[in-house]
């Protein structure tokens, strides 16, 4: 069971945002969290860069411009769900740190994770086949390999996921929930 102690302040959403490279882990985490937040009832949106990019961002490149307007529409989401209740939970790339302190400084609470996992194990994974792809070339502006990635300097969490499992990220992610009187289970 859930009982959160904003609940009597009125204010019971907040946005959860994972940042990383792709591949990372951001998704396989923010789900992993939504699932636990929604099994103690609380109403959870999770709002994936992949899926976003099909819908309201549809037809956004990889520019700086462009990913900085994928950010600030899904930051534009997260206001308007937080205010009525809804934890949003957000997995995208979020690879500048002026968008991310914009995002900040526009909603409350906002607890950034970063999720942490070396660029050569990325490579060497690559689910998605897109770091080979690449490297060799036909995919341009890639994070991490032709686009930079500027890693949140003093993030709420940080997760290290070449060195743990999801389900761990998952529950040091809750504890800080837990910490921060977000979210708190009996
Ligand atoms: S963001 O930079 O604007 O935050 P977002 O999280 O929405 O990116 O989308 C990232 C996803 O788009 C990646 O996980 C990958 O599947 C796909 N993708 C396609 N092209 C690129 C690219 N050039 N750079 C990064 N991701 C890309």
């Amino acid at each position: 069971m859930l009982h959160n102690p904003m609940r009597e302040e009125g204010r019971l959403g907040f946005t959860l945002w994972l940042t990383g490279l792709s591949g990372a882990g951001k998704s396989t985490i923010a789900k992993l969290v939504a699932d636990r937040l929604r099994k103690c009832g609380s109403r959870v949106e999770l709002l994936d860069g992949d899926v976003i990019r099909t819908q309201i961002c549809n037809g956004l490149s990889f520019s700086r411009a462009d990913r900085d307007e994928n950010i600030r529409r899904i930051g534009v989401l997260c206001e308007m769900l937080s205010r009525h209740d809804v934890i949003v939970i957000v997995a995208a790339i979020s690879p500048y740190r002026a968008a991310r302190n914009q995002l900040r400084l526009m909603l409350h609470p906002f607890i950034e994770v970063y999720v942490d996992c070396p660029l050569d194990v990325l490579i060497a994974r690559d689910t998605k086949g897109l770091y080979r792809k690449a490297i060799a070339g036909e995919i341009v502006n890639f994070t991490g390999i032709s686009d930079p990635y500027e890693a949140p300097l003093c993030p709420d969490v940080i997760v290290r996921t070449a060195y743990e499992a999801p389900q761990e990220s998952a529950c040091r992610v809750l504890s800080v929930l837990k910490a921060r009187g977000l979210v708190s289970f009996d």
